[in-house]
């Protein structure tokens, strides 16, 4: 017998992961990165760094931030990070939801301001305690400085004529010093190149004051508002822990 009720909780079932939901308590970061960007970036932007590319990527960060509203988020080449409280309770913290719709945002919002269809991929990092969180972003922005001096070196060695193959091969395994002296040798101090190009960019909240006029009575009143900021100019290390230590206690202020 043709069981319509009967079908749908058995297909339910299948929804496997369904269930699943960000742990309680602990902070998460949704990360989503570019898909085969390495390709989708070569013929259209400037290599290593292009400025508009990362101002597409500091706008979907900005996108994501603001529709999901999370505490912070930071972006370096192709990928975006965002942070969300303990407390963050949108779609129930239903991981599906949060892993899909963000890689779902992120390729609408670069893909509408380019105009070129672009796809990103998703993914959640879960968190027990601040310090953790101090981490991970340790280890975005590390990762961002590594690949940074990395894609600095490549595309100087293209640039003079070495094939994809040798470049890499002339790279590999090579020390940070290295890599550092090859650049000096051509000209290119890699301290002194801009700073979202070696740390990346963050957004954050910023607070500020609006006088309104209360049309009833004409009466002014100060109210309290908040926008998104971009920060291109990051510390680094001990500094950024001290920075990101400031943007948590502020996301905790106004969680209360
Ligand atoms: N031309 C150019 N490329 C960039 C820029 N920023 C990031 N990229 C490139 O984006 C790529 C990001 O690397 P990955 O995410 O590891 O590689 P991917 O090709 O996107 O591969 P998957 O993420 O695994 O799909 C690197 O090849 C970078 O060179 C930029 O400003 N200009
Ligand atoms: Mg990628």
């Amino acid at each position: 017998m043709w069981d319509p009720d009967e079908l749908a909780q058995r297909m339910r079932r299948g929804e496997m992961f369904h269930d699943l939901r960000l742990l309680p308590g602990a902070w998460a970061v949704v990360r989503v990165d570019g898909r085969g960007f390495s390709r989708f970036t070569q013929e259209r932007f400037e290599k290593p760094f292009d400025p508009l590319f990362h101002r597409l990527m500091v706008r979907t960060a900005s996108a994501l931030l603001e529709e999901f509203q999370g505490a912070y988020a930071y972006t370096q080449s192709d990928e975006i990070s965002v942070l969300f409280r303990p407390d963050w309770s949108l779609y129930d913290r239903e991981v599906e939801k949060l892993v899909s719709l963000s890689a779902g945002l992120a390729s609408a919002t670069f893909t509408h301001a380019l105009g070129v269809p672009a796809v990103f991929d998703g993914r959640v990092w879960l968190g027990a305690d601040e310090r953790s969180v101090l981490d991970y972003f340790a280890w975005r922005q590390a990762d961002g400085t590594r690949c940074s001096l990395h894609g600095w070196c490549y595309w100087t060695l293209r640039k003079e004529g070495l094939s994809a193959a040798q470049a890499t091969r002339e790279l590999d395994g090579r020390p940070v010093s290295f890599k550092h002296e090859l650049l000096f040798q051509r000209g290119i101090n890699f301290n002194e190149l801009a700073l979202w190009q070696r740390r990346g960019s963050a957004i954050r909240w910023e607070h500020y004051t609006k006088e309104g006029v209360d049309p009833r009575d004409g009466s002014r009143h100060l109210t309290t508002r908040r926008r998104l900021g971009v920060d291109s100019e990051l510390p680094m290390k001990e500094a950024y822990e001290r920075y990101l230590r400031e943007v948590l206690a502020a996301s905790a202020v106004e969680a209360r």
